[in-house]
């Protein structure tokens, strides 16, 4: 069965991959699995509609028959869970591992990523913005040094690439822009290695061809 995802009709990150339907279109790519997409608007969103399927009103939302699913983390396991050895390794230690990386990607690494663009972006404007603009970087900086760290200089964060490796990937390219991620070497190159993968370009062409309305060809 083909599963639809919902995506922005028009992102606010005019295409650049940020918003969290990207790591999910990565992960139907990395198992092979075609999908459909449905857009919605900000207006439509909100709607009782889309809220049967996501309860906070947001993308992405993931249906699969009767299955609907909300939150990149659970779709992207999901996914994993249903295609056996590609996202997932087989053994169930490393497979316990590569799942403790999702939670890290997302419950350890992506808060204080998420403070950065929410203190930018909102609070930009307040008389305390400037103070405590370096103390939300240098919380991202503890974070990155202890993952650079243990990464050190492998390819990949346990083993070979998985369901870890790409949420942790989505979740500190939203760093790109800051300049933070360049101070640590091996998690610049980690992420590089991330996104040459042909399932990245090819999830990162399909969210952009939406932006630029320009449908992908062949
Ligand atoms: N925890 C949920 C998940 O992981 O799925 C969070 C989902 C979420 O935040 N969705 C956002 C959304 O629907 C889109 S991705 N927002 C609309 C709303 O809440 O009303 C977040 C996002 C938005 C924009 C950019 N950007 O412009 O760079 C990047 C990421």
């Amino acid at each position: 069965m083909t599963p639809t995802i919902t995506v922005f009709e028009r992102s606010p990150d005019r295409g650049r991959g940020l918003a969290r339907d990207m790591r999910v279109r990565w992960a139907l790519e990395e198992v092979g699995q075609p999908y459909e997409v449905r857009l919605v608007s900000f207006g439509a969103m909100k709607e009782p509609a889309h809220r049967a399927l996501h309860p906070f009103g947001q993308i992405p939302t993931y249906e699969e028959g009767d299955l609907v699913l909300f939150e990149s983390g659970a779709i992207v396991f999901h996914i994993a869970e249903r295609h056996a050895g590609r996202l997932l390794p087989d053994d169930a230690n490393a497979r316990a591992r590569a799942i403790t990386w999702m939670f890290a990607a997302l419950n350890t690494v992506e808060p204080p990523i998420l403070d950065l663009q929410t203190t930018r972006f909102l609070e930009g404007d307040k008389t305390w913005f400037a103070q405590r603009l370096p103390m939300v970087e240098d919380r991202i900086r503890d974070r990155l040094g202890e993952l650079s760290g243990r990464l050190g200089d492998a390819d990949w964060l346990d083993g070979a690439f998985s369901a870890g490796d790409l949420m942790m990937v989505a979740v500190l390219l939203r760093l790109k822009a800051s300049g933070i991620l360049d101070e640590y070497p091996n998690l610049s190159a980690y992420v590089a290695r991330g996104t040459v993968r042909p399932a990245y370009k090819r999830a990162f062409d399909a969210q952009l061809a939406i932006f630029t309305g320009k449908p992908l060809t062949g």
